[in-house]
């Protein structure tokens, strides 16, 4: 039975994301379990004290030492990395492939205490240049050297005002379509627009807040993906399973999410919302990524429902939810339910809805255009070609064509594709 979670965390964002997705599960565990939570400094002492930590084992790759937090959390940290200077090409090569080795060496050393590991989990931002480049570098690297085991991306993308981000995320994009299993996209933009709608007139909530409280929605959005480490469930699905489920082909692996109640975190209250309200707030209109659900055909569901509410009362709304999905022809009943007892913290009902289907080229789309409206100027190319050949910039903007192309065609057709399909774990 498959049970390890290996995280990597790559470059600030990833780190940020890291920790505060680790704080979020070690409070919600202190709720449930009040009397197993190790302190610091038993931790420090002893590893195997962290309870379900020791399922899900941490490696850091920054590139300064001097804002780490929490130490003692890591199976390992590399943080001499050199800087990426928000460039794909440098983080690919120069933070990448110079240290191959020695990354390698540190994974396979983690790799090899875990009894049965379930999945790789890369957590980065695709905007910067560590996260996005070394980023890719590693996903190849764990590709080469351990094609068997799943490799999930959990991808941050950059908002508007990154002004570099189109590039860096199409360069990794391009990556993370040939060697990742499964890709959790989230979109800062898409967060920034959610928190304004939902904090106005909340004086506590500002530009210098923003990154912490968009960390919270992502931090409880990763707690909800990984509750099987925790928590046994009704219906309980590993993140492998999950992903697996969602991505019925290779190379059409780009999942999107909805996550209800969001005002709660944002605002930090406590919310009890009914159960039909929550199941209202899943739609793509409120999605982590800014999409337009006009004609959404999709591949393949899942909703992860944390809470107490009865069977008989999540399987109605379900049903109801499920209806208002237009599912591919040649896949109809691909809409998979997790259930936890266990509900997020401050929140008595929770619900992530996460999607895999056409109406991602929307925001493909949308990159495709901020990515061109650079290109075309020949902006910052020169900082690129000192470490890459220009034809990559090409080469991946076709790959994102193409994947749109994927997406349209085989929403479109009623009969199952002719490519080899994913293994499915039902
Ligand atoms: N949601 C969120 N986004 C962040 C955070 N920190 C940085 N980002 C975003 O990540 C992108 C920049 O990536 P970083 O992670 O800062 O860069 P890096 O990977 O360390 O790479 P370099 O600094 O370029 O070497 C931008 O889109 C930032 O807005 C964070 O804590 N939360
Ligand atoms: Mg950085």
């Amino acid at each position: 039975m498959p049970k390890e979670i290996i995280s990597l965390e790559i470059g600030k964002c990833g780190h940020e994301i890291g920790t505060a997705f680790t704080n979020n599960i070690i409070q919600e565990w202190a709720v449930y379990n009040p009397l197993e939570i190790p302190t610091e400094s038993e931790r420090k002492s002893n590893e195997s004290a962290n309870p379900f930590l020791s399922d899900f084992k941490k490696i850091l790759f920054s590139s300064s030492s001097s804002e780490i937090h929490q130490r003692s959390l890591y199976s390992s940290i590399i943080s001499d990395i050199p800087e990426a200077s928000h460039n794909w090409a440098k983080g690919y090569l120069q933070s990448g492939q110079s240290h191959g080795e020695e990354f390698l060496d540190k994974i396979t050393t983690i790799a090899e205490q875990c009894e049965s590991l379930d999945n790789f989990l890369l957590i980065h931002s695709i905007g910067g240049g560590l996260g996005s480049g070394l980023g890719s570098f590693l996903l190849n690297l764990l590709s080469d050297h351990f094609p068997e085991i799943f490799r999930i991306n959990f991808s941050v993308l950059p908002e508007n005002s990154y002004e570099v981000g189109p590039y860096n995320a199409v360069l990794a994009m391009k990556e993370m379509t040939e060697y990742a299993d499964c890709v959790y996209q989230i979109d800062n933009q898409a967060l920034l627009d959610i928190i304004k709608k939902n904090t106005e007139g909340n004086p506590e909530i500002n530009a210098s807040t923003n990154y912490i409280t968009m960390n919270n929605i992502i931090a409880s959005y990763l707690s909800d993906l990984t509750c099987s480490i925790r928590y046994q469930g009704l219906l309980g699905m590993s993140l492998k399973e999950i992903s697996s489920n969602l991505v019925p082909f290779p190379n059409l692996q780009y999942v999107s999410a909805a996550k209800a109640p969001i005002s709660s975190i944002i605002n930090n209250i406590h919310d009890d919302k009914s159960l039909v309200q929550i199941f209202n707030e899943i739609t793509d209109e409120n999605s982590l990524i800014k999409l337009s659900s006009k004609n959404s055909v999709y591949l393949a569901n899942a909703l992860i429902f944390r809470g107490n509410a009865t069977i008989y009362d999540i399987q109605a709304n379900t049903n109801r939810l499920k209806n208002s999905h237009k599912m591919v022809g040649w896949n109809p009943e691909n809409f998979k339910l997790a259930l936890y007892n266990e509900s997020p913290l401050h929140i008595p009902i929770s619900a992530l809805k996460l999607s895999n289907g056409n109406s991602i080229n929307s925001y493909f789309s949308s990159l495709k255009q901020r990515f061109l409206k650079l290109h075309k100027k020949k902006s910052f190319i020169s900082s690129y070609t000192q470490y890459m050949d220009s034809s990559l910039f090409s080469s991946s903007l076709s790959s994102l064509e193409e994947l749109m192309e994927r997406y349209t065609a085989n929403t479109q057709q009623l009969e199952e594709p002719t490519f080899s399909r994913l293994k499915m774990i039902v």
